[in-house]
């Protein structure tokens, strides 16, 4: 069922915050059998789009909220399906969080439940994560990999704090940093050793790196 039009009107449901719609086209994709993930990249356009309306003060924080619960509405329906779809081999434990100053959540939830499903044991932090409660559960945890979420400009620091902090503890594990509005830059500026803006591609990154071990 999915096509580029089915596509474009679940973005435009999320995009307009039409909550009814954007579940039903939801549903309806599940019934037909598409695949989960693809329907995420639709709803994840859908929130870009979101932003991009807040920018031009079109919606303002209430859209913000809005399309959250929208997104975590539509996740509630998508994770049962993709948690019996997705599985594999026994992989390593992952130290997880959105750092200090930031509560974007639905980006790493999303992250949890692949790297779970590929049988990562995750130690999801939560939100607004600061730079020594992730030292001291690196500390207790020894985790293979450390993923740092972030969404926010202001985040790139508080990411460089957490991994400076890591660093001088002696972690060695791998760090990546995770987050729509990440680049190489910013990756090489916080001091991470992987950066990603999806969760598919960073849950492969986080697997190659732990065959690489
Ligand atoms: C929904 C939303 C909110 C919700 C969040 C709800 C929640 N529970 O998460 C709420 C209302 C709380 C919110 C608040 C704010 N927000 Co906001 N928000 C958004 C919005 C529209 C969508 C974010 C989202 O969930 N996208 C969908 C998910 C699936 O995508 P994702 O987060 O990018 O995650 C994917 C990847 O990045 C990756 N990933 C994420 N983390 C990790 C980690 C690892 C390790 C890996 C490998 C991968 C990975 O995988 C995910 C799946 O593919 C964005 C717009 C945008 N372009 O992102 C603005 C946006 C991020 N928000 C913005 C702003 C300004 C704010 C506020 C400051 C507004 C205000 N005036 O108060 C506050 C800040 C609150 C705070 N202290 O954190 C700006 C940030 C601008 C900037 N440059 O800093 C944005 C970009 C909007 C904009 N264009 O202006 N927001």
């Amino acid at each position: 069922m999915s096509n580029t039009a089915t596509s474009a009107t679940l973005t435009a449901a999320i995009s307009d915050l039409q909550e009814e719609i954007a579940l039903t086209l939801v549903r309806q994709r599940l019934d037909a059998g598409d695949d989960p993930l693809l329907i995420i990249e639709d709803c994840k356009e859908g929130m870009r789009q979101v932003g991009v309306r807040y920018e031009r003060n079109e919606y303002y924080l209430a859209g913000l909220i809005m399309a959250g619960e929208i997104f975590r509405q539509v996740m509630e329906l998508l994770q049962p399906i993709v948690e019996d779809q997705v599985s594999g081999q026994a992989s390593g434990r992952i130290l997880l969080g959105t750092v200090e100053g930031d509560i974007h959540d639905l980006g790493k939830n999303i992250v949890n439940m692949l790297l779970s499903c590929h049988n990562f044991v995750v130690h999801d932090l939560g939100v607004d994560v600061s730079p020594t409660i992730f030292a001291e559960q690196a500390a207790q945890v020894q985790p293979h990999l450390v993923g740092l979420s972030g969404l926010l400009t202001s985040s790139y620091d508080a990411m460089r704090e957490t991994i400076t902090l890591l660093r001088a503890q002696g972690y060695q594990g791998a760090i990546v940093v995770g987050g729509g509005q990440l680049s190489e830059e910013v990756c090489q500026y916080v001091g991470a050793d992987h950066w990603s803006t999806d969760a598919v591609t960073g849950v492969e990154l986080c697997q190659r790196l732990m065959e690489e071990r």
